[in-house]
């Protein structure tokens, strides 16, 4: 039992280069219709430096950006990130309401229970490619 437990979560979540481990790795299901949608995981920082991320790329859409949401104003918005640095040995999320790779301008459908491949890039010039679980909102509940 176990060991299928890991080798479904190993199918689902994502990998890595590295001392770097990305886990959780979902893009939310929307509508059909609605052209953009967002990515969200967790990123662990195994190694003794810290990583820097400053871009994402996907093929499946038009454009891919690291976004977080921002208070402006009194009004929460979602702002373009150059940087995200992780921490020798710290984890950071992205999440609803948090970070996240924004997803601009789907070229087709997504579907329930599809794997798709989004990179990460880092601004030592190295790609963290990642495979995300399509998933409907409701069915991934983030802390
Ligand atoms: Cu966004």
């Amino acid at each position: 039992m176990l060991r299928l437990f890991v080798l479904l979560c190993s199918l689902v979540t994502g990998v890595l280069y590295a001392d770097v481990k990305v886990t959780d790795a979902t893009v939310r299901l929307l509508p059909p219709g609605v052209p953009n949608t967002a990515a969200y995981f967790s990123i662990q920082n195994h190694s003794d430096k810290r990583q820097v991320l400053i871009g994402a790329f996907a093929d499946f859409v038009a454009k891919a950006e690291i976004h977080n949401h921002v208070m402006v104003n009194d009004m929460m918005s979602m702002q373009q990130q150059s940087e995200v640095v992780i921490q020798p040995g710290e984890s950071v999320h992205f999440s609803p309401g948090g970070l996240h790779i924004m997803l601009f301008g789907l070229k087709k459908p997504l579907t329930e229970g599809q794997s798709v491949t989004i990179s990460l890039q880092t601004k030592e010039g190295k790609s963290i490619v990642i495979t995300a679980n399509v998933a409907r909102p409701s069915a991934h509940s983030h802390h």
